[in-house]
């Protein structure tokens, strides 16, 4: 038994392992050949499905398990120590996408979408980024316009998770990019509406088998019961949502470093030079032990910021944290998987060749480590 099983309840323990079982059983023997293929990954996704596990924290009443922040933590972890790729497909739907309608959607919104995101028989996006606008959120460019019965909206998303297969797709507009954050609106676009096209981005460094495209909106029009919240609360709303989201990018990012920790732990011991298994020099000890720690911590951070808020407490600075660490430590610990191996890892279908540049965009999606810097700072300041 892992040592961090000591961290979680009973009920918590189980999840861990049926969630690991899966993981061993079919995404780890497949995540090779889906990252060469750059295909996503649609037997682990009927797999999910089927587990029931794509409705984890939505609530019930509309379809999902109700579950908790540290539910979602250890089934993400779980899931991208198999296969990261298949961990942020998982992710961005459920965390991003479902959670945002979960969260601030109308009754008939949920009602409308969250049985179908639940289930898994739709898969949903969330599109903020584009081309002049990441980092600087409120600085997005892509318009709508109330033309009295309908909303309109003209715009370009770019590196969109999800959205070759995604149905459901939550979109941020302004009404007036001079007016900054407070005239961010929120909406939901289908796929099959008039004006949606859909172009994927290829050339990833990693998680190849998750699909990233560029989404052009034009001239869309949107009923008005397919804005969420109301006018100017696009903002603040995709900010909480991106809170919460990225704790589950921490748990991605200890689920890579776990599988990074393994796979040089288990090499140490094959792998002979001078007469011995390499486990025996105090150089490869290091960089497990080194490994090992930052393992610990980051899950313990995770654990930590997904407590927090499944007891109602602020946990966004947590968060921050989380995913800064978490991230650093998936980058360092595939790196010392990769040199553990030799050139033995930087060949693919090495799992370390793989892990290693999995673990990059950790530090880079819903928000690089310089904005969470940035956020746990501005928490400790007055003035923000
Ligand atoms: N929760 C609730 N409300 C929040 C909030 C949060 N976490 N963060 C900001 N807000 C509110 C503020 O309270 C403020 O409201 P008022 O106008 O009523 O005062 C408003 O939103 C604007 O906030 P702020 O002035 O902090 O906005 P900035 O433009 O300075 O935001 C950051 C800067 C860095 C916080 C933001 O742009 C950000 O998170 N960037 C990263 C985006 C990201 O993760 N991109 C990846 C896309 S998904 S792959």
């Amino acid at each position: 038994m892992p040592p961090h099983d000591g961290l979680l309840t009973e009920e918590e323990a189980i999840l861990r392992r049926t969630v690991r079982d899966l993981a061993d059983r079919e995404l780890a023997p497949r995540a090779a050949e889906y990252d060469r293929q750059g295909r996503f990954p649609q037997e682990n996704i009927a797999a999910i499905a089927a587990m029931g596990l794509f409705g984890l924290t939505i609530d019930q009443e509309y379809g999902g398990s109700g579950g908790t922040a540290r539910q979602l933590s250890i089934v993400t972890e779980e899931l991208s120590r198999g296969c990261a790729a298949t961990g942020t497909i998982y992710s961005a739907h459920l965390s991003l996408c479902a959670r945002y309608i979960d969260s601030f959607g109308s009754r008939d919104q949920k009602e409308r979408y969250l049985g179908d995101l639940a289930s898994g028989r739709v898969m949903g996006a969330f599109a903020l980024t584009e081309p002049d606008a990441g980092s600087d959120a409120a600085a997005i460019g892509t318009t709508v316009t109330d033309q009295g019965d309908d909303f309109v909206i003209s715009g370009t998303k770019t590196f969109i998770t999800n959205a070759a297969e995604a149905q459901t797709f939550i979109v941020m507009a302004t009404r007036d990019q001079t007016e900054g954050s407070r005239a961010i609106e929120t909406f939901i676009v289908e796929r099959d509406m008039p004006g949606v096209s859909i172009t994927p981005q290829s050339g990833k460094l990693g998680i190849r088998a998750s699909s990233t495209c560029q989404v052009d909106l034009d001239g869309v029009k949107l009923a008005h019961g397919n804005r969420i919240g109301g006018a100017g609360d696009g903002f603040g709303m995709t900010m909480q949502v991106l809170d919460s989201s990225r704790v589950t990018i921490a748990a991605q990012a200890v689920g890579i470093a776990q599988a990074a920790l393994e796979e040089t732990v288990s090499y140490a011991q094959t792998r002979t030079t001078f007469g011995r298994a390499i486990s025996g020099h105090q150089a490869v000890r290091w960089m497990i032990a080194d490994s090992a720690t930052q393992v610990e911590a980051a899950r313990q951070l995770t654990y930590r910021a997904a407590s927090l808020q499944d007891a109602g407490e602020p946990f966004a600075a947590a968060a921050s944290m989380a995913k800064l660490f978490a991230s650093r430590a998936a980058v360092e610990c595939a790196d010392r998987a990769v040199q553990v191996h030799g050139g033995a890892g930087y060949f693919a279908p090495a799992t370390a060749e793989r892990l290693y540049r999995d673990a990059k965009i950790t530090e880079i999606y819903e928000g690089t480590s310089e904005i969470q810097r940035l956020l746990i700072a501005r928490s400790l300041l007055t003035e923000k």
